[in-house]
C-alpha cells in the first residue's frame, strides 16, 4: 500500500549518511518529529553492486579523479520514488548548477517530495540528470549553494533543506518573522534591502551603548531609523 503523501517528504542520497545527522536535530528535527514532514537519508552503497560495493570509476576522456557511476544513482533514485504517486523534485547538487536563493526555496517548498542527490568526487555521471529529466513525474533541478569550491553535496543539502524546511507552515512558531522576511524577496535582483542591525539587553556593554532611537519607545522613530540602517548597510555592500 502507497503510503498517502499528507506530509512532505525529504529524501537525501550520499555515501555519507552519518554527515546528515544534523538534520535530526533543531527546527528541522523538530518538525520531523511533529510530524509536519518526512526527512529519510538513504546510503547509496546500500545500491552498489558487488563485494567492493563502488559506486565511482575513472572518467571517460581522461583527467583526475573520479566520477560517481549513474547506475547505483538511478537504483536509489527509483527505490525512494516508487512509493510516492507525486511529482518527484530531483535536486543535483553541483556546482555547475543555478544559484540557490529565496526565491528558490520558496517554490521548492511547495512540493511534495524533493530527492537531494549529494555527489562527490568530480560528481555525477551526467546522463543520470539527462535519463531522469525524460522521466515522467520526475522534475530535474541542478543547484549549486555558491562560488566556492566544496567536496561534495552534503553541505550544500543541509543548507537547502534549512532554507525550504522553515518555509513550511507550523515549523516556525512565528510566522510574523516569515512575513517580515518576505519583504525581502520581491525584486530578485540583488538591491533588495539587507537587514539592519539588532541590539539586545545590557544597554552597555564593553563600553559600547544601544542606538538612544532604539530606548526611546517611538516606534515611528525606530521604524525609520531602521528602514535608514538598512539602507546604509545595502549600499555598503555593493562598494
Ligand atoms: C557541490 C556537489 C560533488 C559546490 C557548491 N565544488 C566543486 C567541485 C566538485 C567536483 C568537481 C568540480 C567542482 C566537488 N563536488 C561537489 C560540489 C555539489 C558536488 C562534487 C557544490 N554548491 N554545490 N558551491
Amino acid at each position: 500500500m502507497r503510503p498517502r503523501m499528507d506530509r512532505p517528504r525529504f529524501d537525501v542520497i550520499s555515501i555519507f549518511p552519518e554527515y546528515l545527522a544534523p538534520l535530526s536535530l533543531s527546527l528541522v528535527g523538530k518538525a520531523d518529529e511533529n510530524g509536519l514532514l518526512e526527512i529519510v537519508i538513504t546510503d547509496l552503497r546500500t545500491f552498489a553492486e558487488g563485494g567492493h560495493k563502488s559506486v565511482d570509476d575513472t572518467p571517460y576522456g581522461g583527467g583526475a579523479g573520479m566520477v560517481m557511476a549513474a547506475e547505483p544513482w538511478a537504483k536509489a533514485i527509483d527505490a525512494v520514488a516508487e512509493n510516492f504517486d507525486v511529482v518527484h523534485e530531483l535536486i543535483i547538487l553541483t556546482p555547475a548548477g543555478k544559484k540557490f536563493d529565496q526565491a528558490l526555496a520558496y517554490e521548492l517548498s511547495l512540493s511534495k517530495h524533493l530527492i537531494f542527490a549529494c555527489g562527490r568526487y568530480e560528481g555525477i555521471d551526467y546522463r543520470v540528470t539527462e535519463h531522469y529529466r525524460s522521466v515522467p513525474n520526475f522534475r530535474v533541478r541542478e543547484i549549486s549553494i555558491g562560488d566556492y569550491v566544496l567536496n561534495g553535496g552534503e553541505a550544500a543539502a543541509l543548507v537547502i533543506l534549512e532554507a525550504i524546511i522553515r518555509l513550511i507552515p507550523g515549523v516556525i512558531g512565528n510566522p510574523a518573522s516569515l512575513e517580515e522576511e518576505s519583504h525581502s524577496i520581491k525584486g530578485e535582483d540583488s538591491q533588495h534591502l539587507v537587514e539592519y542591525p539588532s541590539y539586545t539587553k545590557p544597554s552597555l556593554w564593553r563600553g559600547l551603548e544601544v542606538p538612544r532611537v532604539l530606548l526611546s519607545g517611538n516606534h515611528a522613530e525606530i521604524g525609520r531609523w531602521r528602514s535608514e540602517q538598512s539602507q546604509l548597510r545595502t549600499r555598503k555592500l555593493s562598494e
